[in-house]
């Protein structure tokens, strides 16, 4: 058990070099990883976005087979690169790296992650990202922040897709917030109704605040 225990420490250990390294090579470039159980909307989310955003972005599909989101991102004009994990519950840093060869970051303002859906394991690595997003569609349950506590701690924001179904299905909004807040005091919460379009703008406005920032951050250290 012990040993078992010993190896994956070791394994994370060896991808936070990676993470380090991706950290650093992002420049201006704000990275996003996108964390959320199979059918949340993290896809929609991103083709969402392209229509929406005012910056340029690239995506980096991770899914275990397929290359079904990365064709509906290209539909809308966004570079995307799929990652086919065959099996694997989650990205792990030393992949990523290895997909930023084949992409090309220079005209890019934000990189996406949109990770394999889990709400476990994902929020465990570091894959070099400035942040976490956490996405939590309405008929998953409004349970799911205490049941995977990390994934809400860890994020500096949360998303509450599938709004729109909130007549039919059953769902405790104000429980769900408090108890993201209970985990998490900071991080906005923000409602999305992918259908419509709604809340969309303030994902968008988030994301550009957070890019001026990491821009302001990344002058300052070079100057
Ligand atoms: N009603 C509703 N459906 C949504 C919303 N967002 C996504 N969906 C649907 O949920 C399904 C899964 O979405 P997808 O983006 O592929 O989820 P992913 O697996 O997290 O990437 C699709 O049929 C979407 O059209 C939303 O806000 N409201
Ligand atoms: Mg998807
Ligand atoms: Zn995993």
């Amino acid at each position: 058990m012990s040993e078992i225990v010993t190896i994956q420490q070791s394994v994370m250990a060896e991808d936070e070099k990676y993470a380090f390294r991706i950290r650093k090579r992002m420049g201006r470039t704000l990275m996003v990883n996108i964390i959320g159980s199979p059918g949340c909307g993290k896809t929609t989310l991103l083709e969402e976005t392209a229509s929406r955003a005012p910056f340029l972005f690239a995506v980096i599909e991770g899914d275990l087979e397929t290359s079904r989101d990365a064709e509906r991102l290209a539909a809308k004009n966004v570079e995307t690169l799929q990652i086919n994990t065959k099996g694997c519950c989650h990205l792990e840093a030393h992949v990523i790296e290895k997909a930023l060869e084949s992409l090309s970051l220079d005209a890019v303002d934000v990189l996406f992650v949109e990770n394999v859906g889990n709400l476990v394991c994902p929020a465990e690595f570091d894959l070099g990202e400035d942040f976490k997003v956490a996405v939590v569609s309405t008929p998953e349950g409004a349970d799911k922040p205490l049941k995977y506590p990390f994934l809400f701690v860890q994020s500096e924001a949360v998303l509450l897709t599938k709004v729109d179904l909130l007549p039919y299905v059953r769902f405790d909004k104000e429980m769900f917030s408090r108890d993201v807040r209970s985990l998490n005091p900071k991080s906005p919460i923000i409602e999305l109704d992918l259908i419509s379009g709604a809340g969309v703008d303030t994902w968008v406005s988030f994301l550009s605040r957070r890019l001026e920032e990491k821009r302001a951050h990344a002058d300052r250290q070079s100057t």
